[in-house]
């Protein structure tokens, strides 16, 4: 077989190499935060199945004073992956009260970075300078920012460490440690594990928001690599997988069928029933956070569970 010519476009290379591989077809979820894939999940964080976003919320509502007050001054705030930064609005609060506060968001999308600021450019005593970059692309910048007396904390909110497998979950937290100081600090934010059948109607709603998350992924390959994906004929799947306490989501082929994906220069074929496999979000138990946290670098020194959504924000010193 001929070899597949180099492409340029990071996206199409990665779309080309999961979706022609032997096994189980995977495309890396980051890319399902477009413009449109961000404001589906601004959505889906108000969905009444997906308890997460509000549990991580009332958190951050509840503690950012006894957490903050843990902290050094002067402290610089960085965070990764900030969304709308509708529940920073706590944390940034809590600092200003007792010091100027600079607010670094990193971010990927450019419209969430955008609407970041907008929410949150009202506190006094707080600049917003965004980043729209990879997260350890754009924690260095912050870090070479950093004048000598002040401290850095980690926003890592949302339980976006559960999109990691889990070992490479604990290399990012390794990585992000690399660029600290100790005494620096990260709060993190994971959600606890749950009974499967409120995972499967959190990730798999009513409303058909999550389907629709998913599948413009589907949307967005048709839209950036001219390709001709027909998004009827997939579906959205929600599956618990038990021993790797995670739940799975999947685009499975209604049927037999091939895309073409000109940009990548890939025609895909699709047997009825095969899936996609785009997402994975896993599940922790809070007792497990210390000892990943340490592996990375980290001593947790305090955790917050929010009792309606079994969810935990952990605070970690940087060793
Ligand atoms: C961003 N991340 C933490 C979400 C999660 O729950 O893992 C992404 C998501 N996917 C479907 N619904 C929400």
């Amino acid at each position: 077989m001929m070899p597949a010519p180099a492409l340029d476009n990071e996206f199409a290379r990665e779309v080309r190499a999961g979706l022609s591989t032997a096994g189980q077809k995977t495309l890396p979820c980051r890319y399902l935060y477009d413009n449109v894939g961000s404001a589906l999940f601004e959505a889906i964080a108000c969905l009444p199945e997906y308890g997460l976003t509000r549990a991580d919320a009332r958190i951050l509502e509840a503690h950012a004073g006894e957490i903050t007050a843990l902290l050094p001054s002067p402290v610089v705030v960085a965070e990764l992956g900030s969304g709308s930064g509708r529940k920073t609005r706590w944390i940034l609060e809590a600092l200003s009260r007792r010091q100027r506060t600079s607010y670094y968001p990193v971010e990927i999308s450019r419209s969430a970075l955008v609407m970041c600021e907008r929410e949150l450019g009202d506190i006094d005593s707080v600049s917003i300078v965004g980043f729209e970059r990879e997260y350890l692309d754009g924690l260095l910048e912050v870090a070479a920012l950093r004048r000598e007396n002040q401290h850095i904390m980690v926003l890592f909110l949302g339980s976006t460490i559960g999109n990691f497998n889990r070992e490479a979950g604990i290399d990012f937290l390794s990585a992000l440690r690399s660029t600290l100081q100790p005494g620096d600090s990260l709060l993190l934010g994971t959600d606890l594990e749950k009974p499967a059948a409120q995972l499967i109607r959190a990730y798999d709603d009513e409303l058909g928001v999550t389907a629709a998350f998913n599948l413009n992924l589907l949307a967005r390959i048709n839209r950036e690599l001219d390709a001709d994906f027909d998004l009827n004929q997939f579906a959205h799947e929600a599956r618990v997988n038990r021993e790797e306490r995670r739940v799975e989501m999947h685009l499975r082929s209604r049927r037999n069928q091939r895309a073409r994906i000109a940009a990548a220069e890939a025609v895909i074929d699709f047997s009825a029933g095969e899936s996609i496999w785009t997402e994975s979000c896993h599940k922790f138990a809070a007792e497990e956070i210390p000892f990943l946290a340490a592996r990375a670098g980290f001593r947790c020194t305090q955790q917050c569970i929010d009792t309606q959504w079994p969810f935990a924000e952990n605070l970690l010193i940087a060793e």
